[in-house]
């Protein structure tokens, strides 16, 4: 059986942290799509990793950790993650595997990404400008290159017709963006290298057969279900499935063989990059979850927007990826406000609303609130269920009663420590 670890909202969530805190119950961590746009973010032993490509079961000893076909690679990016993990001595040949098909992202891939967000001025996604766009554009228009290819001799003949291709389309876009190619595919034919020495599989057969054997296999997913290309808040998506449903697609696995399916939410909401976003605050509190939450970009660096938790959002997430069972972050973060609020409707065209509309932009939807009784207490150094101020445990419930899933464990801070199962 395997179980799925999703995000429920616009990504940032803290897959990676929770990846990590139940890997020991997995024999198998698998990354089912997205690429380096995801910035996994673990804590432990007083060291913070920030994991882009690699599955965030890497850092443990027993865990078999597997790249799937629906995961995007840049090979520049993926051998710098290697060279942080050396001074770790993990046993990188034996403990990580590569699906051949999945698709890899060129250089040129990443200069389309710049150029298409150039020519779209104020109205441009903020992608965080890796090359994911065009390179699933590839993948679904048939002409990507794949893992596999680089088995073969000629891969570096596949390259150059797509390069040029690129070439082109980016004259196309005829705006302002500057480049040395060469030294770029010099810095990607030295990262195939490095990549060419890890173990490709064939990651479906491999997962398959692992079913059969009875291991224990956890998909993770990256980013979050609103930024999902299908149910997402279109155009202001990424390019890959990132539900419930991404997981059968990105590793092969089959819809009745996913058994548990953990929803991760944060308890605001953040956004990084363009879009909708109707729980945003731009006044103080939103200043203050940014700040004491650290929210930057774990990839760009970029100040990551703050709200308020949006629960027609959320329960949106909730049925679509069919979550049994949520787990809720950062609530430590909401520590001191006197009154916390969650958007439990939408005003909508003059009526109230419990569902995700086709547009959330501002002018069409405005949040209906419901105020709730803050907590002060520092939460960082708890460590059991019973220790949770009221107030948080009305909250909780709150949630669960609205969502109908019970939530499993609180999230006290970034530490794999800081972590309270219920
Ligand atoms: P892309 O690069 O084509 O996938 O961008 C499209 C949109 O998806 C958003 N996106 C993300 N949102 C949150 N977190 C992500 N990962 C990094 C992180 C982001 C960062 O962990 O912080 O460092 O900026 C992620 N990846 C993609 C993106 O902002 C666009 O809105
Ligand atoms: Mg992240």
């Amino acid at each position: 059986m395997v179980d799925l670890l999703l995000g429920l909202q616009w990504g940032d969530e803290g897959k990676g942290k929770i990846v990590d805190v139940l890997t020991k119950e997995y024999d198998i961590i698998a990354r089912f799509q997205g690429g380096p746009n995801a910035g996994h973010t673990l804590e432990f032993d007083g060291i913070k990793h920030v994991l882009h490509t690699i599955p965030s079961g890497i850092f443990h000893k027993n865990a078999i950790n597997v790249v799937g076909n629906g995961v995007v690679i840049d090979p520049v990016i993926f051998k710098k993650e290697l060279d942080n993990l050396e001074k770790f001595n993990i046993d990188i040949e034996t403990k990580l595997f590569i699906s051949r098909k999945a698709h890899l992202i060129l250089p040129t891939h990443r200069l389309l990404d710049a150029a298409s967000e150039a020519s779209k001025g104020k109205a441009k996604i903020g992608s965080t400008l890796k090359g994911i766009g065009p390179t699933y554009m590839d993948k679904t228009g048939r002409n990507g290159m794949r893992v596999g290819d680089l088995e073969f001799d000629d891969w570096k003949t596949k390259y150059r017709a797509l390069a040029d291709k690129h070439e082109a389309m980016i004259d196309f876009y005829n705006v302002d963006i500057q480049y040395n190619l060469d030294e770029l595919e010099a810095e990607f034919c030295e990262g195939v290298e490095t990549l060419k020495k890890l173990t490709f599989i064939d990651s479906e057969e491999y997962i398959f057969k692992a079913q059969t054997e009875g291991k224990k296999i956890l998909a993770e997913g990256a980013q979050g279900s609103l930024l999902d290309i299908d149910f997402g808040t279109y155009p202001f998506v990424t390019s890959s499935n990132t539900t419930a449903a991404g997981a059968c697609t990105g590793l092969g696995v089959a819809p009745n063989n996913i058994k548990n399916v953990l929803g991760i939410f944060k308890a605001y909401t953040t956004r990084v990059g363009s879009g909708p976003f109707p729980t945003e605050l731009f006044d103080e509190d939103g200043a203050t979850m940014a700040k004491v939450g650290n929210e930057f970009g774990a990839t760009t660096g970029r100040p990551r927007r703050c709200g308020w938790l949006d629960l027609v959002a959320l329960k949106y997430a909730v049925q679509i990826n069919g979550v049994t069972e949520l787990m809720m972050m950062k609530a430590d973060v909401l520590s001191g406000f006197d009154t916390i609020k969650v958007c439990t409707a939408y005003k909508y065209k003059g009526e109230e609303i419990k569902h995700l509309p086709y547009s959330i932009e501002e002018e069409y939807v405005t949040p209906i609130y419901k105020e709730m009784k803050g907590w002060s207490q520092d939460l960082t150094q708890l460590s059991k269920a019973e220790d949770l101020p009221a107030t948080l445990n009305d909250y909780i419930a709150f949630l669960e009663e609205q969502l109908n899933v019970p939530i499993k464990i609180v999230s006290v801070g970034p530490d794999r420590l800081q972590t309270i199962h219920r």
